[in-house]
């Protein structure tokens, strides 16, 4: 079960804040909060695996064989597994005390929407990187997220995304994205 708590068009993109588990959105691509090695231990990383089965965990690792880590600021695509996602975007945010987090936080965000563009999808969920294990405060982060995807709509004026979500599952998360939503937007 999940809850909207806001919902606005924005710049003719959908803008949507939940309250719930992103391994059940209907949509076409769920962001995971990675760390660089993709090694899905614990979080909503975990969360995902679990859900999506062990295939998310086998493709990350043969994306990081191929590729290399995932510089923190940057985002690599997987398949979505059993997922009712067709695809898992992995945004690997700033761990809170290793500077410039907020560029960083930037940095991962943007690459996790122009991932989303590159495959052509319409819809895109997000949860709140970086506030879990990486300490990264949750008011700064929601005020961070809506620059960065305001600046982002105003830059790609054609764009494949229509929806944008914002789902996370504990109320104290979900809340503080609703609270700068509704400070902006009404
Ligand atoms: N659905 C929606 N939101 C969730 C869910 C869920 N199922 N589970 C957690 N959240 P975190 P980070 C929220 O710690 O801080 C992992 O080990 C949660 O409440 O998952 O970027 C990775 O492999 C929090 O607000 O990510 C990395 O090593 C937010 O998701 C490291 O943790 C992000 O918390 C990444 O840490």
């Amino acid at each position: 079960m999940s809850t909207v708590l806001w919902e606005r068009k924005v710049k003719g993109c959908t803008l949507t804040t939940v309250q719930g588990d992103i391994t059940l959105e209907h949509i076409d691509a769920i962001v995971n909060a990675a760390n660089e090695h993709l090694h899905h231990g614990g979080g909503v990383a975990a969360a995902i695996v679990r859900a999506g089965g062990a295939s998310i965990q086998l493709d990350s690792a043969d994306w990081v064989a191929e590729h290399g880590r995932v510089a923190t600021g940057t985002a690599a695509i997987t398949g979505g597994g059993k997922l009712s996602a067709k695809f898992v975007i992995h945004a690997v945010g700033p761990v809170w005390g290793t500077g410039n987090e907020v560029a960083k936080l930037t940095s991962a965000i943007t690459s996790a929407l122009e991932l989303a563009e590159q495959h052509n999808l319409a819809s895109i969920s997000f949860p709140a990187i970086s506030t879990g294990i990486f300490g990264f405060p949750k008011e700064l982060c929601a005020k961070t997220f809506f620059d960065t995807v305001e600046n982002w709509l105003d830059e790609h004026p054609q764009r494949s995304l229509q929806t944008i979500r914002f789902c996370n599952f504990d109320n104290p998360t979900a809340n503080v994205f609703e609270r700068e939503a509704r400070r902006r937007f009404g």
